[in-house]
Protein backbone atom coordinates (compact mmCIF):
# COMPACT_ATOMS: atom_id res chain seq x y z
CA UNK A 1 0.00 0.00 0.00
CA UNK A 2 1.21 3.40 -1.26
CA UNK A 3 0.56 6.59 0.11
CA UNK A 4 -1.17 7.08 -3.14
CA UNK A 5 -3.80 4.80 -2.42
CA UNK A 6 -4.98 6.50 0.87
CA UNK A 7 -8.96 8.28 0.85
CA UNK A 8 -9.42 10.54 3.91
CA UNK A 9 -12.70 10.72 5.19
CA UNK A 10 -13.51 13.90 6.59
CA UNK A 11 -16.22 16.23 8.80
CA UNK A 12 -16.67 19.40 8.59
CA UNK A 13 -14.84 22.42 10.16
CA UNK A 14 -15.32 23.68 13.72
CA UNK A 15 -15.74 19.79 14.26
CA UNK A 16 -18.54 18.53 16.69
CA UNK A 17 -18.83 14.71 17.87
CA UNK A 18 -20.78 14.13 15.12
CA UNK A 19 -18.35 14.86 12.37
CA UNK A 20 -15.77 13.36 13.86
CA UNK A 21 -17.18 9.70 14.93
CA UNK A 22 -18.88 9.65 11.68
CA UNK A 23 -15.53 9.95 9.99
CA UNK A 24 -13.32 7.37 12.25
CA UNK A 25 -16.38 4.72 12.12
CA UNK A 26 -16.94 5.07 8.41
CA UNK A 27 -13.31 5.02 7.73
CA UNK A 28 -13.14 1.82 10.24
CA UNK A 29 -16.24 0.24 7.90
CA UNK A 30 -14.59 0.73 4.84
CA UNK A 31 -11.40 -0.21 5.77
CA UNK A 32 -13.03 -4.09 7.18
CA UNK A 33 -14.56 -4.09 3.24
CA UNK A 34 -11.87 -3.08 1.25
CA UNK A 35 -8.30 -4.20 2.38
CA UNK A 36 -6.54 -2.17 -0.90
CA UNK A 37 -6.59 0.95 0.16
CA UNK A 38 -5.97 3.14 3.34
CA UNK A 39 -8.81 4.96 4.83
CA UNK A 40 -7.69 7.85 6.77
CA UNK A 41 -10.19 9.99 9.08
CA UNK A 42 -9.05 13.55 9.71
CA UNK A 43 -11.10 16.56 11.48
CA UNK A 44 -10.60 20.10 10.31
CA UNK A 45 -9.52 21.59 14.14
CA UNK A 46 -9.60 20.91 17.64
CA UNK A 47 -12.24 18.59 19.52
CA UNK A 48 -14.20 19.61 21.59
CA UNK A 49 -14.83 18.38 25.37
CA UNK A 50 -17.54 15.80 24.65
CA UNK A 51 -15.87 14.62 21.97
CA UNK A 52 -12.37 14.11 23.65
CA UNK A 53 -14.27 12.32 26.59
CA UNK A 54 -16.29 10.16 24.35
CA UNK A 55 -13.36 9.10 23.05
CA UNK A 56 -11.68 8.31 26.13
CA UNK A 57 -14.38 5.81 26.76
CA UNK A 58 -12.96 4.12 23.74
CA UNK A 59 -10.10 2.67 22.85
CA UNK A 60 -9.79 4.32 19.62
CA UNK A 61 -7.98 7.23 19.09
CA UNK A 62 -8.96 10.86 18.23
CA UNK A 63 -8.22 11.35 14.29
CA UNK A 64 -5.15 14.03 12.99
CA UNK A 65 -6.07 17.81 12.90
CA UNK A 66 -6.33 18.31 9.31
CA UNK A 67 -7.54 21.70 7.68
CA UNK A 68 -5.61 21.28 4.45
CA UNK A 69 -5.96 18.44 2.11
CA UNK A 70 -3.76 19.54 -0.68
CA UNK A 71 -0.39 17.27 -0.94
CA UNK A 72 2.44 17.39 0.88
CA UNK A 73 6.10 16.99 0.30
CA UNK A 74 5.90 13.69 2.21
CA UNK A 75 2.77 12.57 0.39
CA UNK A 76 4.28 12.85 -3.06
CA UNK A 77 7.80 12.24 -2.26
CA UNK A 78 9.72 8.54 -3.08
CA UNK A 79 10.26 7.60 0.34
CA UNK A 80 10.85 4.92 2.51
CA UNK A 81 8.05 2.81 1.34
CA UNK A 82 9.20 2.96 -2.08
CA UNK A 83 13.18 2.39 -0.67
CA UNK A 84 15.19 5.32 -0.76
CA UNK A 85 18.38 4.82 -2.57
CA UNK A 86 21.35 6.91 -1.11
CA UNK A 87 25.05 6.34 -1.07
CA UNK A 88 27.90 6.72 1.53
CA UNK A 89 30.68 9.64 1.42
CA UNK A 90 33.00 6.86 0.14
CA UNK A 91 31.46 5.60 -2.47
CA UNK A 92 32.76 5.64 -5.51
CA UNK A 93 31.55 7.83 -8.87
CA UNK A 94 31.00 4.59 -10.45
CA UNK A 95 28.43 2.99 -7.80
CA UNK A 96 26.41 6.53 -8.12
CA UNK A 97 26.89 6.41 -12.47
CA UNK A 98 25.27 2.24 -12.21
CA UNK A 99 23.05 3.49 -9.94
CA UNK A 100 21.78 6.77 -12.09
CA UNK A 101 21.35 4.56 -15.21
CA UNK A 102 19.58 1.80 -13.31
CA UNK A 103 17.45 3.38 -11.81
CA UNK A 104 16.87 6.61 -15.03
CA UNK A 105 17.24 9.35 -11.65
CA UNK A 106 18.68 12.54 -11.59
CA UNK A 107 19.86 12.46 -8.45
CA UNK A 108 21.66 10.26 -6.03
CA UNK A 109 21.95 11.42 -1.98
CA UNK A 110 24.73 11.09 -0.34
CA UNK A 111 24.36 10.46 3.15
CA UNK A 112 26.22 9.64 6.67
CA UNK A 113 26.18 6.90 9.02
CA UNK A 114 23.30 8.53 10.71
CA UNK A 115 21.36 9.07 7.25
CA UNK A 116 22.54 13.00 7.60
CA UNK A 117 22.45 14.60 3.95
CA UNK A 118 25.44 15.27 2.98
CA UNK A 119 25.25 16.32 -0.72
CA UNK A 120 24.15 15.31 -3.92
CA UNK A 121 25.61 13.46 -6.99
CA UNK A 122 24.35 14.16 -10.27
CA UNK A 123 25.15 14.64 -13.57
CA UNK A 124 22.78 17.44 -14.22
CA UNK A 125 25.15 19.64 -11.93
CA UNK A 126 27.95 21.77 -14.42
CA UNK A 127 30.31 21.00 -11.60
CA UNK A 128 29.93 17.00 -12.21
CA UNK A 129 31.43 17.02 -15.78
CA UNK A 130 33.75 14.12 -14.80
CA UNK A 131 30.88 12.02 -15.81
CA UNK A 132 31.43 12.62 -19.59
CA UNK A 133 35.16 13.50 -19.14
CA UNK A 134 37.83 11.05 -18.88
CA UNK A 135 40.75 13.27 -18.79
CA UNK A 136 41.40 12.78 -15.30
CA UNK A 137 45.16 12.78 -15.23
CA UNK A 138 45.70 15.42 -13.13
CA UNK A 139 43.02 14.35 -10.60
CA UNK A 140 45.44 12.02 -8.30
CA UNK A 141 45.94 13.63 -5.18
CA UNK A 142 43.09 15.90 -5.43
CA UNK A 143 39.90 14.07 -6.59
CA UNK A 144 41.14 10.58 -5.67
CA UNK A 145 44.08 8.61 -4.51
CA UNK A 146 46.47 5.66 -5.62
CA UNK A 147 44.15 3.91 -2.30
CA UNK A 148 41.04 4.63 -4.45
CA UNK A 149 42.52 3.01 -7.88
CA UNK A 150 43.49 0.22 -5.83
CA UNK A 151 40.47 -0.93 -3.55
CA UNK A 152 37.98 0.28 -6.60
CA UNK A 153 39.46 -2.36 -9.30
CA UNK A 154 41.15 -4.55 -6.66
CA UNK A 155 44.28 -4.67 -7.99
CA UNK A 156 46.37 -7.18 -7.43
CA UNK A 157 49.93 -6.36 -5.19
CA UNK A 158 53.13 -7.84 -6.93
CA UNK A 159 55.50 -5.47 -4.98
CA UNK A 160 53.92 -3.80 -2.00
CA UNK A 161 55.70 -0.59 -0.67
CA UNK A 162 57.72 0.02 2.31
CA UNK A 163 56.37 2.89 3.57
CA UNK A 164 52.63 3.36 3.23
CA UNK A 165 52.07 5.49 0.35
CA UNK A 166 50.65 8.54 1.60
CA UNK A 167 46.58 8.45 0.69
CA UNK A 168 46.66 11.63 -0.94
CA UNK A 169 49.52 12.31 -2.23
CA UNK A 170 49.45 15.20 -5.60
CA UNK A 171 50.81 13.66 -8.96
CA UNK A 172 49.32 12.47 -12.23
CA UNK A 173 48.77 10.14 -14.07
CA UNK A 174 50.86 8.57 -16.68
CA UNK A 175 50.64 6.30 -19.63
CA UNK A 176 54.70 4.45 -20.56
CA UNK A 177 53.89 3.96 -24.30
CA UNK A 178 57.25 3.54 -24.96
CA UNK A 179 58.70 7.38 -26.00
CA UNK A 180 60.27 9.67 -23.66
CA UNK A 181 58.94 8.91 -19.95
CA UNK A 182 58.08 12.17 -18.58
CA UNK A 183 57.83 11.59 -14.82
CA UNK A 184 57.53 13.53 -11.81
CA UNK A 185 57.33 12.28 -8.32
CA UNK A 186 54.19 11.12 -7.14
CA UNK A 187 53.00 10.19 -10.63
CA UNK A 188 51.49 7.07 -11.04
CA UNK A 189 52.59 4.98 -14.39
CA UNK A 190 50.33 3.05 -16.07
CA UNK A 191 52.55 0.50 -18.42
CA UNK A 192 52.66 -2.89 -20.16
CA UNK A 193 54.74 -5.62 -18.15
CA UNK A 194 58.29 -4.24 -19.10
CA UNK A 195 61.84 -4.74 -16.44
CA UNK A 196 63.09 -1.64 -18.23
CA UNK A 197 60.07 0.57 -17.93
CA UNK A 198 59.63 -0.30 -14.15
CA UNK A 199 63.51 0.70 -13.76
CA UNK A 200 63.31 3.61 -15.35
CA UNK A 201 59.90 4.57 -13.64
CA UNK A 202 61.41 4.12 -10.14
CA UNK A 203 64.68 6.51 -11.03
CA UNK A 204 62.06 9.00 -12.03
CA UNK A 205 60.97 8.86 -8.67
CA UNK A 206 56.59 7.40 -9.41
CA UNK A 207 54.68 6.76 -6.84
CA UNK A 208 53.71 3.87 -7.98
CA UNK A 209 53.37 1.30 -11.52
CA UNK A 210 50.04 -0.60 -12.49
CA UNK A 211 50.99 -3.18 -14.95
CA UNK A 212 48.03 -3.70 -17.74
CA UNK A 213 47.53 -5.34 -20.84
CA UNK A 214 49.92 -8.61 -19.83
CA UNK A 215 49.44 -11.73 -18.49
CA UNK A 216 49.91 -12.34 -14.30
CA UNK A 217 52.95 -14.60 -15.10
CA UNK A 218 54.64 -11.68 -17.00
CA UNK A 219 53.76 -9.41 -14.81
CA UNK A 220 55.16 -11.07 -12.02
CA UNK A 221 58.37 -11.35 -13.68
CA UNK A 222 58.97 -7.76 -14.72
CA UNK A 223 57.81 -6.71 -11.14
CA UNK A 224 61.26 -8.40 -9.96
CA UNK A 225 62.88 -5.50 -11.34
CA UNK A 226 61.64 -2.77 -8.94
CA UNK A 227 63.58 -2.27 -6.23
CA UNK A 228 61.28 -0.25 -4.12
CA UNK A 229 58.37 0.87 -6.41
CA UNK A 230 54.95 -0.18 -5.63
CA UNK A 231 54.37 -2.38 -8.29
CA UNK A 232 50.36 -3.41 -9.14
CA UNK A 233 48.66 -5.91 -11.48
CA UNK A 234 45.22 -4.81 -12.93
CA UNK A 235 43.78 -8.20 -15.10
CA UNK A 236 42.62 -5.53 -18.23
CA UNK A 237 43.83 -3.96 -20.97
CA UNK A 238 45.70 -0.32 -20.44
CA UNK A 239 42.75 1.05 -22.95
CA UNK A 240 39.56 -0.12 -20.01
CA UNK A 241 42.38 0.85 -17.30
CA UNK A 242 42.63 4.66 -18.50
CA UNK A 243 39.24 5.07 -19.64
CA UNK A 244 37.50 4.31 -16.48
CA UNK A 245 40.02 5.66 -13.86
CA UNK A 246 37.46 8.50 -12.79
CA UNK A 247 34.86 5.53 -12.03
CA UNK A 248 37.48 5.29 -8.64
CA UNK A 249 36.55 8.70 -7.50
CA UNK A 250 34.70 8.83 -4.11
CA UNK A 251 31.58 10.70 -3.57
CA UNK A 252 32.97 12.92 -0.82
CA UNK A 253 35.32 14.68 -3.24
CA UNK A 254 32.99 15.70 -6.19
CA UNK A 255 29.23 15.43 -4.02
CA UNK A 256 27.59 18.88 -3.92
CA UNK A 257 27.28 20.06 -0.53
CA UNK A 258 24.76 22.86 -1.08
CA UNK A 259 21.58 21.84 -2.36
CA UNK A 260 18.11 22.57 -1.03
CA UNK A 261 16.50 20.72 1.02
CA UNK A 262 12.62 19.75 1.27
CA UNK A 263 10.43 19.43 4.20
CA UNK A 264 7.88 16.30 4.52
CA UNK A 265 5.18 18.62 5.74
CA UNK A 266 5.81 21.45 3.08
CA UNK A 267 2.68 21.86 0.60
CA UNK A 268 3.53 20.68 -2.72
CA UNK A 269 2.33 23.76 -4.35
CA UNK A 270 4.81 25.84 -2.36
CA UNK A 271 8.02 23.54 -2.85
CA UNK A 272 7.69 23.38 -6.82
CA UNK A 273 9.49 26.74 -7.27
CA UNK A 274 12.40 25.42 -5.73
CA UNK A 275 11.98 22.22 -7.73
CA UNK A 276 12.06 24.11 -10.99
CA UNK A 277 14.96 26.00 -10.16
CA UNK A 278 16.65 22.86 -10.00
CA UNK A 279 18.46 20.91 -12.36
CA UNK A 280 17.71 17.69 -10.54
CA UNK A 281 15.37 16.01 -7.96
CA UNK A 282 15.83 17.79 -4.45
CA UNK A 283 16.39 15.62 -1.21
CA UNK A 284 13.53 15.44 1.67
CA UNK A 285 14.96 16.01 5.21
CA UNK A 286 13.79 15.28 8.69
CA UNK A 287 14.39 18.25 11.82
CA UNK A 288 17.84 16.82 12.38
CA UNK A 289 18.89 16.61 8.60
CA UNK A 290 18.25 13.11 8.18
CA UNK A 291 17.31 12.13 4.42
CA UNK A 292 13.76 10.78 4.27
CA UNK A 293 12.77 11.17 0.88
CA UNK A 294 13.63 12.18 -2.37
CA UNK A 295 11.08 14.42 -4.67
CA UNK A 296 11.53 14.32 -8.43
CA UNK A 297 10.50 16.86 -10.75
CA UNK A 298 8.54 13.98 -12.56
CA UNK A 299 6.60 13.26 -8.99
CA UNK A 300 5.32 16.78 -7.96
CA UNK A 301 3.90 18.20 -11.56
CA UNK A 302 1.41 15.35 -12.00
CA UNK A 303 0.21 14.78 -8.54
CA UNK A 304 -3.08 12.35 -8.85
CA UNK A 305 -6.47 13.97 -7.40
CA UNK A 306 -6.88 12.56 -4.01
CA UNK A 307 -9.74 10.74 -3.13
CA UNK A 308 -12.09 12.05 -0.36
CA UNK A 309 -15.37 10.78 1.61
CA UNK A 310 -17.08 13.81 2.89
CA UNK A 311 -18.85 13.49 6.16
CA UNK A 312 -21.74 15.22 8.42
CA UNK A 313 -21.43 18.37 5.65
CA UNK A 314 -23.28 19.68 2.18
CA UNK A 315 -22.10 22.77 2.37
CA UNK A 316 -18.32 24.30 0.38
CA UNK A 317 -18.13 27.21 3.43
CA UNK A 318 -18.00 23.93 5.90
CA UNK A 319 -15.54 21.83 3.76
CA UNK A 320 -11.81 21.26 3.61
CA UNK A 321 -9.35 23.19 1.51
CA UNK A 322 -8.11 21.99 -1.17
CA UNK A 323 -11.34 20.19 -2.11
CA UNK A 324 -10.99 21.33 -5.71
CA UNK A 325 -7.86 19.08 -6.35
CA UNK A 326 -9.58 16.07 -5.06
CA UNK A 327 -11.97 13.60 -6.04
CA UNK A 328 -14.97 13.21 -3.77
CA UNK A 329 -15.76 9.50 -4.11
CA UNK A 330 -18.69 9.64 -1.54
CA UNK A 331 -20.60 12.09 1.08
CA UNK A 332 -22.87 11.04 4.04
CA UNK A 333 -24.88 13.64 5.47
CA UNK A 334 -28.09 14.05 7.42
CA UNK A 335 -28.52 17.63 6.42
CA UNK A 336 -30.10 19.57 3.25
CA UNK A 337 -28.40 18.74 -0.05
CA UNK A 338 -26.08 21.91 -0.22
CA UNK A 339 -23.74 23.48 -2.45
CA UNK A 340 -20.89 20.99 -2.57
CA UNK A 341 -20.11 19.63 -6.22
CA UNK A 342 -18.18 16.41 -7.39
CA UNK A 343 -16.21 16.06 -10.56
CA UNK A 344 -17.43 12.46 -11.28
CA UNK A 345 -20.37 10.61 -10.50
CA UNK A 346 -20.15 10.13 -6.42
CA UNK A 347 -22.19 7.80 -3.78
CA UNK A 348 -24.15 10.20 -1.85
CA UNK A 349 -26.34 8.99 1.24
CA UNK A 350 -28.10 11.41 2.52
CA UNK A 351 -30.82 10.35 4.97
CA UNK A 352 -32.95 12.99 6.94
CA UNK A 353 -32.26 10.84 10.50
CA UNK A 354 -30.86 12.98 13.32
CA UNK A 355 -27.37 12.20 13.18
CA UNK A 356 -24.23 11.12 10.64
CA UNK A 357 -23.68 8.29 13.19
CA UNK A 358 -27.01 6.90 12.51
CA UNK A 359 -26.38 6.67 8.79
CA UNK A 360 -23.09 5.04 9.61
CA UNK A 361 -24.79 2.78 12.07
CA UNK A 362 -27.19 1.76 9.15
CA UNK A 363 -24.45 1.11 6.76
CA UNK A 364 -23.24 -1.23 9.12
CA UNK A 365 -26.55 -3.09 9.54
CA UNK A 366 -26.88 -2.84 5.69
CA UNK A 367 -23.29 -4.84 5.39
CA UNK A 368 -24.26 -7.80 7.67
CA UNK A 369 -21.65 -6.23 10.19
CA UNK A 370 -22.09 -5.64 13.96
CA UNK A 371 -19.78 -2.76 15.21
CA UNK A 372 -17.38 -3.34 17.98
CA UNK A 373 -18.17 -2.21 21.22
CA UNK A 374 -15.93 0.87 21.03
CA UNK A 375 -17.21 1.50 17.35
CA UNK A 376 -21.27 1.54 19.27
CA UNK A 377 -19.67 3.69 21.80
CA UNK A 378 -18.84 6.06 19.35
CA UNK A 379 -21.68 6.26 17.45
CA UNK A 380 -24.04 6.31 20.19
CA UNK A 381 -22.13 9.23 21.78
CA UNK A 382 -22.24 10.81 18.18
CA UNK A 383 -26.70 9.91 18.07
CA UNK A 384 -27.07 11.45 21.64
CA UNK A 385 -25.09 14.71 20.73
CA UNK A 386 -26.61 15.46 17.57
CA UNK A 387 -30.51 14.53 19.15
CA UNK A 388 -29.66 15.49 23.03
CA UNK A 389 -30.56 12.25 24.09
CA UNK A 390 -33.77 11.75 21.30
CA UNK A 391 -35.21 14.75 22.43
CA UNK A 392 -34.40 17.37 19.45
CA UNK A 393 -36.93 17.72 16.84
CA UNK A 394 -34.71 16.38 13.98
CA UNK A 395 -34.91 13.01 16.12
CA UNK A 396 -36.93 10.25 14.24
CA UNK A 397 -37.84 6.39 14.63
CA UNK A 398 -35.18 5.34 13.33
CA UNK A 399 -32.73 6.83 15.92
CA UNK A 400 -34.87 5.67 18.74
CA UNK A 401 -34.82 2.36 17.70
CA UNK A 402 -31.45 2.36 16.82
CA UNK A 403 -29.74 3.93 20.11
CA UNK A 404 -30.67 1.04 22.61
CA UNK A 405 -28.89 -1.45 20.17
CA UNK A 406 -26.09 0.41 19.90
CA UNK A 407 -26.09 0.89 23.74
CA UNK A 408 -25.95 -2.67 24.23
CA UNK A 409 -23.59 -3.39 22.06
CA UNK A 410 -21.43 -0.52 23.50
CA UNK A 411 -22.27 -2.18 27.17
CA UNK A 412 -23.58 1.10 28.60
CA UNK A 413 -26.91 2.57 30.00
CA UNK A 414 -28.30 4.70 27.37
CA UNK A 415 -29.78 7.59 29.82
CA UNK A 416 -26.82 7.80 32.32
CA UNK A 417 -24.15 7.24 29.45
CA UNK A 418 -26.23 9.97 27.77
CA UNK A 419 -26.14 12.51 30.18
CA UNK A 420 -22.56 12.29 31.25
CA UNK A 421 -21.96 12.90 27.46
CA UNK A 422 -24.23 16.10 27.43
CA UNK A 423 -22.66 17.34 30.85
CA UNK A 424 -19.29 17.62 29.04
CA UNK A 425 -20.48 20.27 26.58
CA UNK A 426 -22.43 21.89 29.53
CA UNK A 427 -21.24 25.21 30.00
CA UNK A 428 -23.41 26.12 33.14
CA UNK A 429 -21.67 24.58 35.60
CA UNK A 430 -18.13 26.06 34.86
CA UNK A 431 -18.41 28.34 32.35
CA UNK A 432 -17.19 32.22 32.44
CA UNK A 433 -20.40 33.90 33.75
CA UNK A 434 -19.91 37.45 31.72
CA UNK A 435 -20.05 35.34 28.27
CA UNK A 436 -22.78 33.04 29.70
CA UNK A 437 -25.50 35.81 29.96
CA UNK A 438 -24.32 36.63 26.68
CA UNK A 439 -24.52 34.06 24.32
CA UNK A 440 -27.16 34.01 23.04
CA UNK A 441 -29.33 37.39 23.97
CA UNK A 442 -32.08 39.40 22.55
CA UNK A 443 -33.30 43.21 23.11
CA UNK A 444 -37.11 44.02 23.26
CA UNK A 445 -39.01 46.76 23.99
CA UNK A 446 -42.73 47.23 25.79
CA UNK A 447 -44.03 50.34 26.05
CA UNK A 448 -41.40 52.17 27.39
CA UNK A 449 -39.17 49.79 28.94
CA UNK A 450 -36.25 48.87 27.10
CA UNK A 451 -35.06 44.93 28.35
CA UNK A 452 -32.91 41.84 27.05
CA UNK A 453 -33.97 38.20 27.30
CA UNK A 454 -30.92 35.37 27.19
CA UNK A 455 -30.64 32.20 27.42
CA UNK A 456 -28.52 29.15 28.61
CA UNK A 457 -29.69 25.37 27.53
CA UNK A 458 -28.49 23.13 29.83
CA UNK A 459 -28.54 19.15 30.16
CA UNK A 460 -28.64 19.64 34.13
CA UNK A 461 -30.36 22.21 35.92
CA UNK A 462 -28.84 21.41 39.30
CA UNK A 463 -25.49 22.75 38.19
CA UNK A 464 -27.49 26.03 39.10
CA UNK A 465 -26.71 25.99 42.90
CA UNK A 466 -26.79 29.40 45.09
CA UNK A 467 -23.47 30.44 44.22
CA UNK A 468 -23.33 30.01 40.54
CA UNK A 469 -26.69 31.83 40.47
CA UNK A 470 -25.32 34.65 42.08
CA UNK A 471 -22.41 34.98 39.98
CA UNK A 472 -25.04 34.93 36.56
CA UNK A 473 -27.16 38.00 38.32
CA UNK A 474 -24.51 39.60 39.23
CA UNK A 475 -23.14 39.39 35.65
CA UNK A 476 -26.31 39.77 34.27
CA UNK A 477 -26.65 43.25 35.94
CA UNK A 478 -23.50 44.50 34.79
CA UNK A 479 -24.47 43.21 30.92
CA UNK A 480 -28.00 45.03 31.72
CA UNK A 481 -26.56 48.39 32.92
CA UNK A 482 -24.26 48.30 29.79
CA UNK A 483 -26.82 47.98 27.43
CA UNK A 484 -29.15 50.63 29.19
CA UNK A 485 -31.74 48.23 29.92
CA UNK A 486 -34.25 48.49 32.45
CA UNK A 487 -34.47 44.78 32.84
CA UNK A 488 -33.04 41.97 31.91
CA UNK A 489 -33.84 38.27 32.14
CA UNK A 490 -31.67 34.92 31.45
CA UNK A 491 -33.48 31.96 31.12
CA UNK A 492 -31.69 28.82 31.77
CA UNK A 493 -33.36 25.73 30.13
CA UNK A 494 -33.55 21.50 30.71
CA UNK A 495 -33.55 20.50 26.93
CA UNK A 496 -33.90 17.36 28.63
CA UNK A 497 -36.58 17.69 31.19
CA UNK A 498 -38.07 20.60 29.41
CA UNK A 499 -38.18 23.60 32.31
CA UNK A 500 -36.06 26.44 32.58
CA UNK A 501 -35.40 28.52 35.81
CA UNK A 502 -35.74 32.24 35.38
CA UNK A 503 -33.07 34.68 36.67
CA UNK A 504 -34.41 38.23 36.51
CA UNK A 505 -33.14 41.24 37.19
CA UNK A 506 -34.55 44.65 37.55
CA UNK A 507 -33.85 48.13 38.40
CA UNK A 508 -37.21 48.51 39.78
CA UNK A 509 -37.15 46.09 42.52
CA UNK A 510 -40.76 45.77 42.68
CA UNK A 511 -41.29 44.86 39.49
CA UNK A 512 -38.85 42.60 39.72
CA UNK A 513 -40.81 40.84 42.50
CA UNK A 514 -43.83 40.99 40.25
CA UNK A 515 -42.10 39.28 37.59
CA UNK A 516 -40.75 36.68 39.60
CA UNK A 517 -44.49 36.27 40.59
CA UNK A 518 -43.34 36.84 44.65
CA UNK A 519 -40.46 34.26 44.44
CA UNK A 520 -37.40 35.03 46.42
CA UNK A 521 -35.80 31.83 45.40
CA UNK A 522 -32.20 33.01 44.27
CA UNK A 523 -32.02 30.17 41.34
CA UNK A 524 -34.82 31.62 40.00
CA UNK A 525 -38.44 30.80 40.03
CA UNK A 526 -39.22 27.53 37.47
CA UNK A 527 -40.86 28.39 34.75
CA UNK A 528 -42.13 24.52 34.36
CA UNK A 529 -42.55 23.35 30.43
CA UNK A 530 -41.19 26.32 29.15
CA UNK A 531 -38.01 25.86 26.36
CA UNK A 532 -39.26 28.16 23.68
CA UNK A 533 -37.83 31.83 24.17
CA UNK A 534 -40.31 33.43 21.19
CA UNK A 535 -43.41 30.91 22.03
CA UNK A 536 -43.47 30.55 25.62
CA UNK A 537 -40.64 32.55 27.48
CA UNK A 538 -41.26 36.10 26.20
CA UNK A 539 -44.93 35.57 26.19
CA UNK A 540 -45.33 34.93 29.85
CA UNK A 541 -42.82 37.43 30.85
CA UNK A 542 -44.81 40.38 28.91
CA UNK A 543 -47.63 39.18 30.19
CA UNK A 544 -46.41 40.41 33.85
CA UNK A 545 -45.12 43.13 32.46
CA UNK A 546 -48.18 44.32 31.31
CA UNK A 547 -50.07 43.19 34.59
CA UNK A 548 -47.59 45.90 37.05
CA UNK A 549 -48.87 48.55 38.00
CA UNK A 550 -46.26 50.86 39.14
MN1 LIG B 1 -24.41 15.91 12.48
Amino acid sequence: VTKRDQVLVAGHQRPDTDAVVAAVVLARLRRKRDRRRHYLAIMQGEANRQTRWLFQQTRIKLPPIRHDIRWTVGETMHGEEQGIISLSPEARLGDAMEILQRQRISMVPVVDRDRRLLGVISPRLPQNQYFFNFNVEDYLGHLLSLEDVVLTFGLQTLKSARIEPAAAMPGSFRVAGGGTLNIDGGDVVMAVASANVIREVERAGAQAIIIADATRADAERAAKASRHLPVYFYAGSLLALLSSLSLCIPLRTIMTAEVVRLKSDQRLDQALPALQDSLHALPVVDEEDRLIGVLSHHQALSPKRRSLILVDHFERTQTVKGVDAAKIEEIVDHHRVGGIETLMPARVDCRPVGSSATIVALQFEEAGLIPTADEATLLLGALISDTLLLTSPTTTAIDRALAPKLAKVAGVKLKSFGRELLRQNDELADGDAEKLVQKDVKAFTRGELNFGVAQLETVDLSTLNHERARELRQALDRFRLKSGWGMAALAVTDVLKGDSRMLIIDQEPERERHLAAGSTNEQGEVWAGMVSRKKQILPLLCERLDSYIG
